[in-house]
């Protein structure tokens, strides 16, 4: 298979069962408005300042990922130091994006749909949280980003020249690919986890991709809450 997932793996029902959400995560009107060029800048700004933030989080949590991956799976521990290690440049093009924006990293609190979300991520980095369950938030996290900055670089897209660095960030294949493994790694996890693990991720799924549209809402200045 092309892809390298097997079309019965426990992710790919997850994402049938939940095409619904899924969609509304990765095809939100945000994502839309870079698309079809209709954007505010001002949305751009505002998702750049409080994504900044919430990377600095991520950063947090990935390294919790790292400290509860199993000791002999090397594979999945370079996969994932590699996506460690991409933050670090990823945390450099924020600041300089930023600068290019005239955005102000250092004075910006986080908005409330961000403030709940971090405070989800840290309840995932608590030691109790099984293996299984933060390796989905991971994957899930990390392919919304994909999915939606990739549909802003198809050929029929009109985004603007000013937002293509930031859409290539998550849009291009070869974090396409990078996600494709931590799904592999999720549905290895997953796989060999009992059944009320594979039930708690799940709705970990789910949640993520909540918090996600949230955010999305707070960058275009709508809250649906
Ligand atoms: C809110 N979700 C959010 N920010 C990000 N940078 C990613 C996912 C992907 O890294």
């Amino acid at each position: 298979m092309a892809t390298g997932i097997e079309s019965s793996s426990i992710t790919s029902e997850w994402l049938k069962q939940h095409a619904q959400l899924y969609s509304e995560a990765t095809f939100h009107p945000f994502i839309q408005s870079i698309k079809n060029g209709s954007i505010d800048f001002n949305c751009f700004k505002r998702w750049l300042s409080q994504d900044y933030i919430f990377v600095r989080e991520f950063v947090r949590f990935l390294a919790s990922v790292l400290l509860k991956t199993p000791k002999n799976s090397t594979a999945d521990i370079d996969i994932i130091l590699g996506g460690l290690a991409a933050l670090e440049q990823e945390i450099s093009w924020f600041k300089k994006e930023a600068s290019n924006w005239e955005v102000d990293l250092i004075n910006c609190n986080p908005q409330k749909s961000n403030q709940d979300y971090c405070r989800f991520l840290e309840s995932l980095m608590q030691p109790d949280v099984e293996y299984a369950v933060i390796i989905v938030a991971f994957w899930t996290i990390e392919v919304v980003y994909c999915d939606s900055f990739a549909t802003c670089l198809e050929s029929d897209a009109k985004t603007s020249p000013l937002l293509l660095e930031a859409c290539q960030r998550w849009g291009n294949q070869g974090f396409k690919q990078y996600c494709m493994s931590l799904q592999k790694i999720a549905d290895k996890a997953l796989n060999s986890a009992p059944q009320d693990v594979q039930h708690k991720a799940e709705e970990t799924f789910t949640h993520v991709l909540r918090n996600e549209i949230e955010f999305w809402n707070m960058s275009y200045g709508y809250d649906m809450k």
